[in-house]
């Protein structure tokens, strides 16, 4: 403990306006690049040999690269290992990665995929209590402490946001509240009645939390103060809508089922960039067609190696999140690598008429014009034609019995829209409340070509 003031009190006179930045580890967050990248290579060497002894697969792809664990001394080694990637492992479902005893692990988890195989990952104890150590070092640089009442309402069970936290807001010490998602009523009773001051959900579910507590009056009767948001896709101008309506700062953070969870990688009070628990994972960023390492600053497919993890180690397992890295210094006084929120997905970019439309782009345009973050985007293919639909609730304050107005309204998007994807969107505006609501993630896009099919 007293190591932990002593690296805070440093920090502190270092870099006076982060007087209140705080830290779950800091002799870990606060480490020095060099003391990082020593700890990387140390374990990754440790890794290496131990997939090869234990996983058939990983020798097989190193053998086939002509390598053995001999020829991986330090992290400057890591881009000679072979790429692993969604597809292995769903062929390797359920046990083929395992690199322990399934008498070592104690838990499953998965991912929420709804197409093809699920995505299986597997954890000794050690494994949860680091994941859980990664949580609470994201809810610490929100803010919290254990005076606060950490309100998780992420899904409990195979997806790994409401037990990650969950067991993050315990080492932290917060009272918490294992809400799970669903049943609005309730979760905004808890939070009026115990206090909460700290928020753990998808940004699309704490949007509809902000508009359901203000409709009900009760805005005066929450005591948040901070909110941990991730598990899809949000702008910037989501955040400032959620933060207005709540009257809290926005966290994002970042994870995946197949690295451990949320966690991963979280944002310090600066909430520029999400630093990657380095020590953990090792991050690169890749050109996503040719595989070539790219230099921080570029934008490229993020890749990880988990080196810490025992029982479902991945080494350089291909997210198919676009981001970029960032070494600059961070005010908060954290050192360990920055990553972009994901700019898109390598996979999830639409292809409509030839040109690639990202969805945050859409969501970039109806926020600018102060539509609310509930919408659906169509793709569709008629007569061999792509058609792409745009979906957006009108506000209370937008809402008009007026055909002309609504249809002056859809106009302007259609032409903003066209302003920024190159390409003519349909615009419909819907009633508020039109557009299901989401507990978990939000279903944005409805891509009925079905062209990844089989
Ligand atoms: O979504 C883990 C998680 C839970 C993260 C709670 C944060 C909070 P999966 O279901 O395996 O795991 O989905 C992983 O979701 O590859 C990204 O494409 C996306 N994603 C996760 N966090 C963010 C974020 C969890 N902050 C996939 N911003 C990842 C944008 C995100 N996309």
């Amino acid at each position: 403990m007293k190591s932990q003031q002593r690296m805070v009190f440093i920090t502190l006179t270092e870099r006076k306006h982060s007087i209140m930045e705080r830290y779950y580890q800091p002799e870990i967050e606060c480490a020095s690049p060099e003391q990082i990248r020593e700890w990387q290579s140390e374990r990754l060497v440790k890794q290496v040999r131990n997939v090869w002894d234990n996983v058939p697969l990983y020798r097989e792809r190193m053998e086939a690269a002509g390598l053995t664990p001999d020829d991986i001394k330090g992290v400057d080694d890591l881009k000679k290992l072979p790429f692993i990637t969604k597809d292995d492992l769903r062929d390797a479902y359920p046990y083929g990665l395992l690199a322990r005893p399934l008498s070592e692990c104690v838990r499953i988890q998965s991912t929420s995929g709804t197409t093809g195989r699920r995505v299986v990952a597997f954890y000794t104890q050690h494994d949860i209590d680091l994941w859980e150590d990664c949580c609470a070092r994201a809810i610490v640089a929100a803010g919290g402490s254990k005076e606060d009442v950490c309100h998780v309402s992420y899904g409990y069970g195979l997806f790994t946001g409401g037990p990650g936290l969950n067991g993050g807001s315990h080492k932290v010490g917060c009272l918490t509240l294992p809400m799970s998602s669903g049943n609005t009523d309730r979760q905004i009773q808890f939070m009026t009645d115990l206090g909460t001051t700290i928020l753990c959900c998808t940004p699309s579910y704490a949007a509809y939390l902000a508009e359901s507590i203000i409709e009900r009056g009760l805005r005066d009767q929450i005591r948040l103060k901070a909110g941990i948001f991730g598990a899809e896709a949000w702008t910037e101008e989501m955040r400032h809508d959620i933060e207005e309506k709540l009257g809290i700062k926005a966290f994002d953070i970042y994870g995946l089922t197949e690295i451990s969870g949320p966690g991963v990688s979280f944002e310090c009070s600066e909430q520029k960039g999400m630093h990657v628990n380095e020590d953990h994972f090792i991050a690169e960023v890749i050109n996503p067609k040719t595989g070539e390492v790219l230099p921080d600053g570029e934008k490229g497919e993020l890749v990880f190696t988990s080196i810490t993890k025992e029982a479902f180690p991945l080494m350089r397992y291909r997210t198919r999140d676009i981001c970029i890295l960032s070494r600059e210094k961070c005010s908060c006084g954290r050192t360990h690598v920055r990553m972009t929120k994901p700019l898109g997905r390598a996979d999830d970019m639409l292809i409509v008429k030839g040109v690639n439309v990202f969805p945050s782009q859409i969501e970039t345009v109806l926020m600018n014009k102060g539509y609310p973050a509930n919408y659906q985007i169509i793709v569709d293919r008629v007569n061999n034609s792509d058609t792409i639909e745009v979906q957006v609730e009108m506000t209370p304050e937008m809402f008009s019995d007026s055909l002309s107005e609504v249809s002056a309204r859809e106009k302007e998007l259609i032409a903003a829209l066209k302003a920024m994807l190159g390409i003519f969107a349909k615009v419909k505006l819907v009633n508020p409340k039109a557009i299901t609501r989401s507990e978990g993630k939000a279903v944005r896009v409805i891509d009925k070509r079905n062209l990844y099919q089989g």
